[in-house]
């Protein structure tokens, strides 16, 4: 009879998870489920598919070549959902506990709680230990705190870790934040970016990709060309490449766009540290080992993992469930079709989305300054916004998925985790890229059909939500511009943003 039956779900492949902290060969054994309902919970772009199964095929066999007992049900033998696949196997195992790691997401939290009432076998829930931060301890930094900034979490966080911190205690280089050096955009004739690693297809991932044609052919994007790291060994070899080739560049062009260049000096590695390929605490002393780079790069590149990574989840579970019903400005538009196809006239979002369609890669500013802020001046509702990016990234999870969405890029959240929506028209797309110079719409028109979109739409969102955002001090020279704008000026607005926006709901 089995002792401990430590169930691994596709998000926690870390060969140190807590769940198998006291495993023993000899009494416990490991389950790994591929069910259908995880891979249809979102439209999953099939790379994201191929990624997770291919990767937890992967580690399964790892575990099994050192001897550990794995029971592994595959897509097209498993019951639908992890309660009633874990039932299945239960009957067949009759362990006399289960021990799981605490999942990624509050849906799967609560799958997780009923397990011991349907199976009559107890449960226990450990930590996930591969984050800095606990959720305990996130919660016990927000008490008594009027709001909840990232800056703040994150100079924590590196007194804490003594994380770029000097013999005196003071921030390496003399501040916290470089993020004023991380603005530059590329220059015309910038050499070609060296693109991240790409992985060959072994026959486990020919494997996946087949069966991910053959069973999931209408989910979102590409299929083809595969090549994520699937493996821990290789995943390393990404971090590697990506510390010799990008990361000196990483701080500078962090917010830049360019048409050609979907990765720029990003690391590419949030899809293999969200599953558990890398970790965090690897990443970072790796990227702190490399001497000679500049401190935005090292400083910014820091900031994401140890700041933004662990904030965002902390404010996940520290607002779970509530945080994902609200509607601050009550947008109530739907997703224009072009979300799923690309299939517009703006070059900016265009490019963006056919991208995305190819690699289920987008960086950030792409995410938040054109998809994003598209979507939150023309007032799409944030449910079908978040569920557009579930969906298309091979590193979306709910737990850092949401916030970025609804609260960071949203502000539907009303201000819980972003100070000010991050509302921008034309011109700051047109500084920091070069997708204006193709497209069918003049940047620098303000009015009338050829004007860039946001444009007009930037100043409607201003108008439409005035009242919600005028006393914020960070939005004092919108509003003082809105306060000289004729009404002529303001109807024309309204009367350009109408009409494009009826035209894109068709
Ligand atoms: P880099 O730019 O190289 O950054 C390094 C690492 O820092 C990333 O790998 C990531 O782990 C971490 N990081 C950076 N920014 C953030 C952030 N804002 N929140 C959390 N971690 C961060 N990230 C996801 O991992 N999954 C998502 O589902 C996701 N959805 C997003 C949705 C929107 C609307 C926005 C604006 C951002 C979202 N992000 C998400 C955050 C960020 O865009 C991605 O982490 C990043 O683009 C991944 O690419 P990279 O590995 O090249 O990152
Ligand atoms: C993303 C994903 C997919 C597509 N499929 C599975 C699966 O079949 N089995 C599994 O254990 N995990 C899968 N995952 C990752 C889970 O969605 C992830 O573990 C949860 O969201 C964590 O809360
Ligand atoms: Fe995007 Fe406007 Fe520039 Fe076109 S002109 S690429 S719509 S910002």
């Amino acid at each position: 009879m089995t002792n401990n039956l430590c169930v691994i779900l596709g998000d926690q492949l870390s060969s140190n998870i807590s769940s198998l902290k006291n495993f023993k060969k000899n009494q416990d054994k490991i389950l790994m489920m591929e069910v259908f309902n995880e891979a249809t919970y979102a439209n999953h772009h099939k790379k994201k598919l191929v990624l997770v199964f291919s990767a937890m095929r992967h580690f399964a066999k790892e575990l099994q070549e050192k001897g550990v007992s794995v029971t592994y049900s595959k897509i097209n033998k498993s019951q639908d959902n992890f309660t009633k696949e874990l039932s299945s196997q239960c009957k067949k195992i009759q362990p006399k506990r289960i021990v799981i790691t605490h999942p990624g997401e509050y849906r799967v939290l609560q799958e997780i709680k009923k397990w011991e009432k349907v199976l009559k076998i107890p449960v226990s829930i450990v930590d996930d230990d591969r984050f800095f931060c606990t959720i305990d301890e996130f919660k016990k930094w927000t008490e008594g705190r009027k709001e909840l900034r990232m800056e703040s979490f994150y100079q924590m966080m590196r007194k804490k870790y003594q994380i770029l911190i000097d013999n005196n205690g003071k921030p390496k280089g003399g501040k916290w934040n470089y993020d004023i050096k991380n603005r530059k955009s590329l220059p015309k004739n910038h050499p070609d970016v060296p693109k991240p690693l790409q992985h060959k297809p072994d026959d486990i991932t020919k494997q996946v990709i087949a069966e991910v044609k053959k069973k999931f052919p209408k989910h979102f994007g590409d299929l083809e060309p595969f090549w994520f790291a699937v493996t821990h060994e290789q995943a390393k070899k990404s971090l590697n490449d990506f510390i010799k080739n990008r990361l000196s560049m990483f701080g500078p062009y962090e917010d830049a766009m360019a048409q050609e260049e979907s990765f720029l000096y990003h690391s590419v590695l949030s899809m293999y540290l969200n599953i558990g390929l890398l970790e965090p605490k690897q990443i970072i002393n790796k990227v702190l080992e490399k001497d000679g780079i500049k401190v935005e790069s090292v400083e910014g590149f820091v900031r994401q993992i140890l700041g933004w990574r662990e904030y965002i989840r902390g404010i996940y579970w520290y607002t779970m469930p509530k945080y994902s019903k609200t509607n601050y400005f009550d947008a109530k538009n739907k997703l224009p079709k072009f979300y799923w196809t690309g299939n517009t006239e703006m070059n900016c979002i265009k490019n963006c989305i056919e991208q995305t369609i190819k690699e289920s890669y987008a960086h950030h500013i792409q995410r938040l300054m054109i998809t994003g802020n598209f979507a939150l001046i023309a007032g799409i509702k944030p449910e079908e916004v978040c569920e557009w990016y579930l969906s298309v990234y091979a590193d979306a999870y709910e737990w850092v998925e949401l916030p970025n969405t609804h609260g960071m890029t949203l502000y539907a959240d009303g201000g819980v985790l972003g100070s000010k929506p991050y509302a921008a028209s034309g011109n700051y797309i047109n500084k920091m890229s070069d997708y204006c110079k193709d497209c069918k719409y003049d940047v620098k028109q303000k009015e009338g059909d050829d004007a860039c979109p946001f444009n007009y739409l930037y100043w409607n969102f201003f108008l439409k939500n005035q009242k919600k955002l005028e006393k914020n001090p960070r939005l004092w020279t919108v509003f003082s511009n809105i306060k000289k704008m004729s009404q002529e000026k303001k109807s024309q607005i309204r009367n350009n943003s109408k009409k494009f926006l009826i035209q894109i709901s068709k």
